[in-house]
């Protein structure tokens, strides 16, 4: 098949899903040309059957706000036409499910095209809730031909919230395959942790829903009983605010910011105990990416999360805020070496059994034949 994507090309949830998804579907012999405004953190390397199309916005003084979703739809008819792509997907309702509209209505006449949209989190529960986005997101996901969400709980929002016209199929994030590369690892751990300090590690975009000050609230109360260090990977705009706090508990010397890496694994693979106590999750990829490094984790139960975690299997969860609860069950794990070897083996174990791309990936072209056999 020949399939469009649309996504986001930061570093962060979406935009990795729809870059795997990408390079997966490349690798089974489709062809496949990515659209964003810069190239996908992830597609960083020539990769056979990807192409990708920058979508540039023309300045003009007229302009205060550069119309990125009219380029975008732009670039999207023109490369739908020429390359004759059989679907779009897009991943992040807004604004790519309207550019994705718009690119398939101008080219009706000489090219039929199928739009599958991907909701992912905030498109439905933060921006596409806004006043200034509700009807027009409704219109996106109803225009579609297809939609999915990535979790049971994601579905269930927009249904709630859009009463869509379209039934939205689920389909989980997924995770590759990789080792435990344990002897690299190693020196990693020995440099951030020197004293042998067990590791506290969270990964996320840094953005005021992922409550990264609750995790240095866990680590204060962790430390008063075990020496800890806490590894944030990634960036974004707490981590000022994250840093003057980690000064003002006193705890500068145990937090250590590495900012984005484009290899997360090694980071994670070092980590005691991973901790996400975010006030929303539709999913929640970097647990998952945790599990699969065999690191146990303590997240908050709220809504895809309970999804992937499940209490005493592959970590334990806690209400959103209670960062006693949290501490506790950190400093269960740590206290317990056998359990703590036990969560880490299920954790990855559960991760690969039900998250496995080989898992997820058919139900996308699954999702893709039907749409074409429609086109018939
Ligand atoms: O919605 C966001 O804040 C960003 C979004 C993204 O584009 O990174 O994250 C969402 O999509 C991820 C991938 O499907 C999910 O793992 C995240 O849980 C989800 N974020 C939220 O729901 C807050």
């Amino acid at each position: 098949m020949k399939i469009g994507i649309a996504c986001y090309p930061t570093y962060g949830g979406s935009g990795v899903v729809a870059t795997e998804l990408g390079k997966n579907l490349a690798r089974r012999g489709h062809e496949v040309h990515f659209f964003s405004y810069a190239i996908p953190s992830r597609l960083n390397e020539f990769l056979e059957n990807i192409y990708f199309h920058e979508v540039e916005v023309p300045q003009y003084p007229l302009f205060k706000y550069p119309p990125y979703a009219l380029s975008l739809a732009t670039k999207m008819a023109d490369i739908a036409v020429y390359e004759r792509l059989d679907l779009i997907h897009v991943h992040y309702a807004i604004p790519h499910a309207i550019s994705a509209y718009l690119s398939r209505e101008m080219i009706a006449q000489q090219h039929a095209l199928k739009i599958i949209t991907t909701l992912h989190g905030t498109d439905i529960t933060l921006v596409g809730v806004d006043p200034s986005f509700m009807r027009i997101t409704r219109f996106g996901i109803d225009r579609s031909d297809a939609v999915t969400a990535v979790s049971h709980f994601l579905k269930e929002e927009t249904r709630r919230t859009f009463e869509p016209r379209l039934p939205i199929h689920v389909i989980h994030n997924f995770i590759e395959e990789h080792p435990l590369q344990e002897h690299v690892c190693g020196h990693l751990k020995e440099r951030l942790a020197p004293e042998g300090e067990f590791i506290l590690v969270h990964l996320s975009n840094f953005r005021p829903v992922k409550r990264v000050l609750d995790v240095l609230e866990v680590a204060l109360r962790v430390k008063r009983k075990v020496a800890v260090k806490v590894l944030f990977i990634g960036d974004g705009p707490d981590r000022s605010l994250a840093e003057q706090r980690a000064r003002a508990l006193g705890m500068e010397h145990d937090v250590i910011f590495v900012g984005k890496q484009e290899n997360i694994y090694p980071f994670l693979t070092i980590g005691d105990v991973f901790i996400m106590p975010s006030a929303l999750e539709s999913f929640g990829l970097a647990a998952l990416e945790a599990m699969s490094c065999g690191v146990p984790c303590v997240t908050s139960r709220v809504g895809g999360l309970p999804e992937i975690m499940k209490d005493g299997i592959t970590g334990f969860t806690a209400e959103v805020g209670d960062v006693e609860a949290m501490s506790e069950h950190v400093l269960t794990i740590l206290h317990n070496p056998d359990l703590k070897q036990r969560l880490s083996r299920t954790a990855r174990e559960y991760a690969f059994d039900h998250f496995h791309v080989n898992r997820i990936i058919p139900q996308y072209l699954q999702l893709y034949e039907s749409l074409k056999e429609e086109s018939k």
